[in-house]
This record gives structure tokens, C-alpha cells and sequence, in this order.
């Protein structure tokens, strides 16, 4: 059993999919972030960093912050999601940093200056959407001819990065510019698994483009 410390945001929702898609069962523990919830004492034992996702692994006794770590944790776990050949296991381990490095952060960023603080200041505005659309372009060509970011599979590195791309729109991204990630999203988001661990912890449509 799988303690899951969560909440309805994309790096919470990567944790949520990849629990559902190995089957693992889990417990989930909603932990509100508007209402300071993840600076409780109990909270911070589990995430030294004040942030969701973090999980507890009750079999082994490991807790862990970051979701990286965590999906790394249960594709190790499971042998499932994370190719154990060399070459495929890199392959996917660089998209997951790619995503955790630059692609979360900036979309993260991109959705506080051009969604919820629009005005606050025309250079960051500037700068992350610009780099957000850059990123895009990026994925966009790693998924040119292929049918998932890496290692000709469906992994963790997907995982990381569909429910980011699932705001596209607060990012001020109009998916039809990249075909490529617009198959991908699409694709993924008919998963069962995908729009059960969306919903988690509360209950979710799967967000789909604009035609
Ligand atoms: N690098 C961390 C980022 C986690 C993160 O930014 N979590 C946000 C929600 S998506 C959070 O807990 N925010 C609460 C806060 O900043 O106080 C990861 O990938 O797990």
C-alpha cells in the first residue's frame, strides 16, 4: 500500500496516473495547498520541501518528495514504465529531467504571469512565453514520427509531461500548432489510467483542445 500526499495540480495528477496505470493501490491524502496544509509538521516529515507530490511506501518504509524520484520509484518498483535496457532506460531518464528541468518549471511560471498575475510584469510575461512556446517546439519535434517521447514506449517520461501539457490552454498554447504533441495528448488522454489519476484527488474531466 501507497501513501499518496496530492493535490489537483499537474505535478500532484503525474503520480496519481502512474499509480493507476501499474495498479498499484494507494491511499490518497489530500493536501491543500491554498490552505497551507503542506507546511503541517506531519506534511513536512514527508516533504522536507513543503511541496506535494510526496509518497510513502508502506511495504518499504521509503517516503519520497519530488516527483521524479517517485515515478523513477515505481517504475524501478514495478519493472513497468522505465525500460531497463540501457540505451531505453537514458533515453527516458533525459526526458524526464528535460520535463522536471525546463519544461514543468517554465510552464509553471508561464501559468502565473500569463493566467492568474497577467499585468504584473511585461518582461516575465515576455519571457516565459516565449519559452513556453519554445519547449512546445521542442516535443514537438521529439515526437516527430513516434508515437511517445522515448524509448519507443509509453513511460515515465510521458507521464511527467502530459499533465503539464493538459494546460496548455492557461499557457496561452494552441495545441494545433503542434501536431505532434496534439496526436500525443490525444492519445494519452484516452488512457483510462490517464483520466483516472487525473481525478485524484477530486473528480476531473480530462481537459481536451479547442477544435
Ligand atoms: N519539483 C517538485 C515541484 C512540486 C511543486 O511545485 N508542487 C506544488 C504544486 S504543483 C506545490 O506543492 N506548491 C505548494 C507551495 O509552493 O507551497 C516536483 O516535481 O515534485
Amino acid at each position: 500500500m501507497i501513501d499518496l500526499y496530492t493535490w489537483a495540480t499537474p505535478n500532484g495528477r503525474k503520480i496519481s496516473i502512474a499509480l493507476e496505470e501499474l495498479g498499484l493501490p494507494y491511499e490518497v491524502h489530500p493536501v491543500n495547498i491554498n490552505e497551507g496544509e503542506q507546511r503541517s509538521a506531519e506534511f513536512t516529515a514527508i516533504s522536507p520541501n513543503q511541496k506535494i507530490p510526496a509518497i510513502l511506501d508502506r511495504d518499504t518504509g521509503i517516503s519520497l518528495m519530488e516527483s521524479g524520484a517517485i515515478l523513477l520509484y515505481l517504475g524501478q518498483k514495478t519493472g513497468s514504465l522505465l525500460p531497463t535496457e540501457p540505451e531505453e532506460y537514458w533515453e527516458t531518464v533525459q526526458w524526464l529531467m528535460w520535463q522536471k528541468g525546463g519544461f514543468g518549471p517554465t510552464l509553471g511560471l508561464a501559468l502565473h504571469y500569463l493566467k492568474f498575475h497577467r499585468g504584473k510584469s511585461e518582461y516575465s510575461e515576455a519571457r516565459y512565453e516565449k519559452e513556453t512556446h519554445r519547449l512546445y517546439g521542442v516535443l514537438d519535434s521529439q515526437l516527430e514520427g513516434k508515437e511517445y517521447i522515448a524509448a519507443g514506449q509509453y513511460t515515465i517520461a510521458d507521464i511527467a509531461s502530459w499533465p503539464w501539457v493538459a494546460r496548455h490552454e492557461f499557457q496561452t498554447v494552441d495545441l494545433h500548432d503542434y501536431p505532434n504533441v496534439l496526436t500525443w495528448y490525444l492519445r494519452i488522454a484516452e488512457r483510462p489510467a490517464v483520466q483516472a489519476g487525473w481525478s485524484v484527488p477530486v473528480p476531473d474531466a480530462v481537459p481536451l483542445p479547442r477544435q
